[in-house]
């Protein structure tokens, strides 16, 4: 009998191999990000990922690497120096600008991420115009946006939500990473600047793990169709984090540490589509991999859950895995610390109340039972044996 060639799964490979993708990077701090991930990225050719960086701010476009294009905009109204904080003018700039802004969608891309950190004047400003000119254009968009810290206050905060209202209509899916998030990722002191590489580090390292999920041919390979089933939709949550771990681990810890990124809380009870992929030497152990792969499913037990698995021999005993998830509860501004202590304790003077009443009652119950045994002649504590 003649083995049947995979032809098929061959050319969708290749189709997969060949998608294209913008990464376009809004503001001051979309910028720094896609620049760090620009370095994350740098094997892959420019052919299939390239990043734009757009902005009002010359200074700030002159200071990327070379391998970021520079697109700014609104010099008429800002001269080039960025908006001062100002939304309103972000926005203003980028209305009069949005001829020119059109460009950025010009030459065809399969997807375009984008990534803003919210709360400044630019990003805030420009993002919803950028992702209602992509919406218009019926471009796949995944959002990826960071929101201020606490301290920064409540008028920067109300910009970001407000923002994020706009743009969420208007993209496949996008994710919110709270800077503030940074607090728990470190118990050092840390520079400002340290700390917001730390959250952009972060992110990089998960959206390599996305971008060579979709690139890299897998044992188990998952196709552009996969992550258009994934991300198929407007306004849908998404999280996307990785976990590194060794194959010594056991699937509890890695999976652990898998659904419990540093900066976004989420859970995966109601997602509706769950995509990961596990990069790993040839050392894995199919027991592992089916374990890992059961607690997500049960975690997610109403979602499509599309499974990834690329070889890679540089890792050894090396394992990365990559999860995108979408359409789950997302916590957009995280807790103060001390408000999450104020409530553990409101919560355990709750618990202590009711437990005094419940033994009360016990006892009140107890008290009643006694009483109705003692008509009977025989010694109730024989009675119960
Ligand atoms: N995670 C992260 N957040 C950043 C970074 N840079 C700035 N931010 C945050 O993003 C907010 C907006 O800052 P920028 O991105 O510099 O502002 P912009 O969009 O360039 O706007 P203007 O400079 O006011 O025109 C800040 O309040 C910070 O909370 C960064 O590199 N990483
Ligand atoms: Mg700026």
């Amino acid at each position: 009998m003649k083995t049947k060639k995979p032809i098929a799964k061959k050319e969708e490979e290749i189709d997969a191999k060949k998608i294209r993708i913008r990464i376009v990077g809004i503001g001051g701090g979309g910028g720094n990000i896609i620049s760090e991930l620009s370095k994350k990225l740098k094997d892959f050719s420019s052919q299939k990922i390239d990043f734009i960086a757009v902005n009002t701010d010359k200074q700030a476009l002159a200071s990327l690497p070379k391998t970021i294009k520079t697109f700014p905009f609104g010099s008429n109204l800002t001269k080039g120096l960025g908006t001062g904080r100002n939304f309103e003018i972000g926005e203003k700039a980028a209305k009069e600008d949005v001829e020119k802004l059109k460009e950025v969608f010009k030459e065809e891309r399969d997807l375009y991420i984008f990534v803003s950190s919210l709360g400044g004047g630019t990003g805030t400003g420009a993002t919803p115009i950028l992702t209602k000119l992509a919406e218009e254009m019926n471009l796949d968009v995944i959002g990826i946006f960071t929101t201020p810290f606490l301290f920064e206050g409540k008028k920067k905060m109300d910009a970001a939500l407000k923002a994020i209202e706009k743009i969420k209509e208007n993209v496949n899916a996008y994710m919110v990473l709270p800077n503030e998030k940074i607090f728990s990722m470190t118990k050092e002191e840390i520079s400002f600047t340290d700390s917001l590489n730390l959250l952009n580090d972060h992110l990089s390292e998960s959206l390599d793990g996305l971008l060579r999920t979709i690139y890299l041919p897998g044992l188990i390979n998952i196709d552009w169709a996969d992550i258009k089933t994934i991300i198929e939709g407007k306004n849908k949550t998404a999280y996307l984090n990785f976990a590194k771990a060794k194959s010594t681990n056991s699937a509890e810890e890695i999976t652990n540490s898998l659904l419990k990124s540093p900066i976004l809380k989420y859970s995966l009870d109601n997602a509706d589509n769950v995509m990961f992929n596990v990069e790993a030497g040839k050392n894995l152990s199919l027991q592992l991999l089916s374990q890992i792969s059961e607690k997500i499913s049960d975690l997610s037990p109403n979602a499509k859950i599309i499974f990834g698995l690329t070889q890679n021999i540089k890792f050894k005993n090396d394992i990365k895995i990559t999860i995108l998830a979408t359409n789950s509860e997302i916590e957009i501004i995280p807790k103060k610390k001390e408000k999450k202590k104020e409530k553990k304790i409101k919560e355990e003077v709750e618990v202590r109340k009711n437990a005094l009443e419940i033994k009360e009652e016990e006892q009140k119950k107890e008290k009643k039972e006694d009483e109705e045994e003692s008509i009977y002649e025989i010694p109730a504590y024989l009675r119960k044996k």
